[in-house]
């Protein structure tokens, strides 16, 4: 992120960022048994300047759950790592086939296709092994392990990738669009928010707000990122936009039309941020990046 959209951030989500970077780097820094052009795959990716959405709400989450920074953090570096593998692998040919991602060339562009699926299968068992190994307690650890496992799985992270594969040239209506949007984009936003509840050991009631605002938040990270394709700049996204329609994909625009699409997507982060009520004014962080995240311009 350049200085001046960082400057955007209110000061406690900047610390965050600084945080997770540097927490990140720490833990893809491996032995000698890792081969190096692999640990170079790896760390080229994983350190690559994404917006880290999903371990800022791990943390903001924790935060307002009344946690600490220090027993969410592997955490939320865990679910930048499961994100990362996701990145790597869907850009690869046999799936998004794309050349471009976050301003660099994708990981196989850069290395080689071997490479770059096995820097995105390292990823999976060393974001499992941050949390078993430093998330306190055990039993936490253990609750984070099995909602981050379930959440990149076959019914979720995976099935949703899988079916939109599928679904990509038949005609489609929004409840498709949404059941596949629900796995495949909304599953690690929603579980990034869970895992900083559980790491704070919040109250039932908290989780259930925060579960469902994470929810929202993904069907409106979703259509933004549809809209975004359509008419962002590739300079901007740091990815070629303009794919979908290219593809004929069907998206929220296709299927609903622009001006829906920005409707439902504020729609969605109004939802989102309504769930926050039980929170009261303890929540404006996480108010502030539903409304970055429908806002956003990459
Ligand atoms: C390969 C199992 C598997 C899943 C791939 C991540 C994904 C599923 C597909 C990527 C295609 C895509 C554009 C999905 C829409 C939402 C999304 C995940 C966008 C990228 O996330 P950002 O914008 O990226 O948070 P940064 O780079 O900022 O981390």
């Amino acid at each position: 992120m350049t200085t001046s959209k960082a400057a955007l951030f209110p000061p406690e989500i900047e610390a965050y960022r600084e945080r997770i970077d540097a927490q990140l780097d720490r833990y893809s820094q491996f032995d000698s048994d890792c081969p190096d052009h692999l640990c170079e795959a790896i760390r080229y990716c994983l350190l690559a300047p994404g917006k880290r959405i999903r371990p800022l709400l791990v943390l903001t989450a924790a935060k307002i759950c009344g946690g600490t920074i220090e027993n969410a953090l592997p955490a939320a570096c865990a679910v930048e790592m499961i994100h990362n593998y996701s990145l790597i692998h869907d850009d690869l040919p046999a799936m998004d086939d794309d050349e471009l991602r976050r301003g660099r060339p994708t990981c196989h562009i850069k290395f080689d296709e071997a490479t770059a699926i096995l820097a995105g299968d390292a990823l999976i068992p060393l974001a499992f092994e941050v949390i078993a190994r430093d998330i306190k307690p055990a039993e936490v650890a253990n609750q984070c392990v099995g909602v981050l496992a379930r959440a990149a799985g076959p019914s979720q992270l995976v099935g949703g990738q899988a079916d939109d594969l599928n679904l990509q040239f038949a005609p489609a209506d929004v409840e498709s669009l949404e059941k596949i949007h629900r796995r495949k984009t909304g599953a690690l936003l929603a579980v990034s928010l869970e895992m900083g509840a559980l790491s704070a050991q919040a109250t039932p009631e908290q989780r259930v707000s925060l579960v469902n605002y994470g929810k929202h938040l993904g069907l409106a990270f979703q259509i933004v990122d549809d809209l975004l394709d359509l008419r962002g700049s590739q300079a901007k996204m740091g990815k070629k936009t303009g794919k979908d329609a290219d593809l004929g994909k069907q998206t929220y625009p296709s299927v609903i039309g622009e001006e829906s699409s920005v409707l439902r997507a504020q729609e969605m982060a109004d939802k989102a941020i309504d769930s926050l009520k039980p929170f009261k004014d303890a929540a404006t962080a996480l108010e502030f990046l539903a409304r970055f995240v429908v806002g956003r311009t990459h």
